[in-house]
């Protein structure tokens, strides 16, 4: 069967109720805006090439055609806090899913990338509009190097760059829907202190000398709010949103 995230490959793998209803599109700008604040919460929207895919800050997310999975979820949680834990949330559900696909670690770089090898194989950009939050998921599957973005921020990877596997991309986007529907399940339950365990040992940061915005000194995990924590020479820091510089060790 050919490798497609078309309806008819997908919705029959859904476990849950992420997944459902399942918009998708051959061509769109963005996923982000396929989705509108009245649909049912698990809503998600796919397509197979975005012409204006969009990472935080207005950057761009680039994917060739059919390589990579490209979707956006739609979240009601009842009640609304900053995107920041949901992103993280919906980070741990990406890295749980490459992890078991490729049996390799895989690691959260604070706020939104997923890393293998400290290479980045996937990035969230979770935004709320209208009462509701819509979490974007950019997962590389397919491409070969030559179709990974040209000097990015970090280097880049995707599962098969790394091990030379294709693999078909609907059961994967299947069980990334999955794993996001019980995380968030869990989030509801506690906000991040259930995840925290696997947020600790997922956290690339942890322990490294960083700079984000005016805030240095060495990243010492998560708070339960999402927010980085940071000990610098006047204390420990919490730092809310931001890029985080990685600076040589001393
Ligand atoms: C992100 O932003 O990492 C969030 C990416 C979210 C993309 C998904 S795709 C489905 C949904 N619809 C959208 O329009 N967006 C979401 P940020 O941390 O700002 O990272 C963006 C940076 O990552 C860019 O400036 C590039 O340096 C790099 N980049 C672009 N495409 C990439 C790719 N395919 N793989 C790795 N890095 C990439």
């Amino acid at each position: 069967m050919a490798d497609t995230l078309a309806a008819d490959a997908v919705v029959s793998l859904i476990r849950g109720r992420f997944g459902i209803p399942y918009l998708f599109r051959d061509s769109c700008a963005s996923t982000q805006r396929l989705l509108t604040p009245e649909l049912p919460e698990g809503a998600t929207a796919v397509c197979e090439r975005q012409t204006a895919g969009r990472g935080r800050l207005e950057r761009r997310w680039e994917a060739p055609p059919a390589a990579a999975i490209l979707c956006s979820v739609l979240l009601r949680p009842p009640v609304m806090t900053g995107v920041a834990g949901l992103t993280l949330v919906a980070g741990l559900a990406v890295a749980r899913v490459v992890e078991r696909a490729l049996g390799r670690p895989c690691q959260l770089k604070w706020p939104n990338d997923v890393l293998v090898s400290g290479r980045k194989i996937a990035g969230v950009l979770g935004e709320s509009r209208g009462g509701v939050v819509i979490l974007g998921i950019g997962l590389n599957v397919n491409q070969d190097e030559s179709e990974l973005p040209e000097r990015p921020v970090l280097p880049a990877t995707s599962l098969f760059a790394v091990d030379g596997i294709r693999r078909r991309r609907a059961p994967l986007l299947a069980e990334l829907l999955f794993e996001l529907e019980q995380l968030y399940g869990h989030w509801l339950g506690g906000r991040l202190s259930e995840l925290a365990g696997e947020l600790a040992s997922r956290d690339y940061l942890r322990g490294r000398h960083v700079t984000v915005g005016d805030v240095t000194g060495t990243a010492v995990g998560i708070a339960p709010d999402g927010r980085l924590e940071v000990e610098t020479s006047a204390g420990r820091q919490l730092v809310a949103s931001g890029d985080v510089r990685v600076e040589p060790s001393a």
